[in-house]
């Protein structure tokens, strides 16, 4: 096998570059990590200590899901998973921005909760950030209704793997539940946008799975 992609079971950063890589029918292995863990091998491979990474058949390591997706978008560039049209390009590089940043947005909101004693203007300010990210993307989504026959683009690829990624975390207690992440709940649009994606085959075979890790231990 080529490509050897470094994941965890729920990463939506990992279940991102999996997606991309089934819509570009390019063929990976998986290696399951814990990047949390004292076994890890992400510091063998990324500077960084973050997983995803994608190892090529050359062993260069590719880390940073948004660099992955640069590279793979360079090197696999067909089928195109950008629009060429330039104001289409951007609109979806902007829908694929804010995916990306909410979920490290989120990501710093639930570690800060489950610290030991949780600073409440931090949680106020990345709430803010989640509500505001939320909104501006179902403004977005209002005129870019993605189908679940037709090839999603990289925003369309972000965003939803950030959304079913936060309703993962929910649903599998891996995050105290937080009412600003219900995101189905009063964004419609959202919501709707993401169940046809959800319905391609590329998502249902990357589903988040549970792994076993103690967040609140790696924070406290
Ligand atoms: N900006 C990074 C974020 C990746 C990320 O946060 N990965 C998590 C797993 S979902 C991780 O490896 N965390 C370990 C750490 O940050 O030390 C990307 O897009 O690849």
């Amino acid at each position: 096998m080529a490509f050897t992609l470094i994941n965890a079971r729920p990463s939506p950063f990992g279940r991102k570059v999996a997606i991309v890589m089934r819509e570009k029918g390019i063929a990976y292995d998986t290696r399951f990590d814990v990047p949390w863990g004292d076994e890890t091998c992400t510091p063998q491979y990324s500077p960084l200590e973050q997983l995803p990474i994608l190892i090529t058949e050359q062993d260069e390591n590719i880390y940073d899901s948004a660099y992955i997706l640069d590279w793979l978008e360079a090197r696999f560039p067909v089928p195109a998973l950008l629009p060429a049209e330039p104001d289409a390009r951007l609109n979806a590089q902007k829908r694929r921005m804010l995916g990306e940043r909410l979920m490290e947005v989120v990501q710093a909101l639930v570690f800060e909760m489950l610290r030991p004693e949780p600073s409440a203007p931090w949680i106020d300010r990345q709430t803010r950030k989640v509500r505001g990210a939320l909104g501006e993307l179902e403004r977005l989504y209002g005129d870019h209704a993605p189908r679940g026959d037709t090839r999603p683009d990289l925003g369309d690829i972000a965003v939803a793997t950030t959304l079913l990624g936060i309703e993962f975390a929910l649903t599998s207690g891996l995050s105290p539940d937080i009412a600003v992440l219900r995101w189905r709940e009063g964004h419609p649009t959202l919501d709707s946008a993401v169940s046809a994606l959800e319905a391609r085959p590329s998502f249902a075979a990357t589903r988040p799975q549970m792994m076993e890790v103690d967040l609140q231990a790696t924070v406290a």
